[in-house]
């Protein structure tokens, strides 16, 4: 009787960390400036472990829900900064921002690399 009292236990503290998944949200900033923006940082963070995203041209902010265990805040910024917009962490390489639409040719954060400029 110990032993099924026992596994029980076991088995409810394992249903219990799986269903129960940790899902995080993160508010990040990423440079951008219009809706054509919003689309595109949107869709590079339709990623795997991210249940929600939604970036706001006003505030600049991305507020971002993903499951810890899957994807990083950090590999979220990573994303967004591959397709050409700067995160508080991550900067977007020049080539990339450069392609950008006109429109879209935010004013780019503080880096050093532009500071030498
Ligand atoms: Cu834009």
């Amino acid at each position: 009787m110990k032993s099924v009292k026992f596994l029980f236990v076991v088995v409810m503290a394992f249903l219990c960390s799986s269903s129960f998944a940790q899902t995080q949200t993160d508010t990040i900033k990423v440079y951008g400036n219009c809706g054509m923006c919003k689309s595109r940082i949107e869709k590079a963070v339709k990623l795997e472990g991210i249940t929600n995203a939604a970036w706001s041209p006003d505030s600049k902010l991305l507020v971002v829900s993903y499951e810890s265990a899957k994807i990083s805040n950090d590999d979220i910024q990573k994303a967004v900064a591959a397709v050409g917009h700067d995160t508080e962490k991550y900067s977007a390489e020049d080539k990339v921002y450069k392609k950008l639409p006109g429109c879209c040719l935010y004013e780019r954060k503080k880096t050093e690399a532009a500071a030498k400029q």
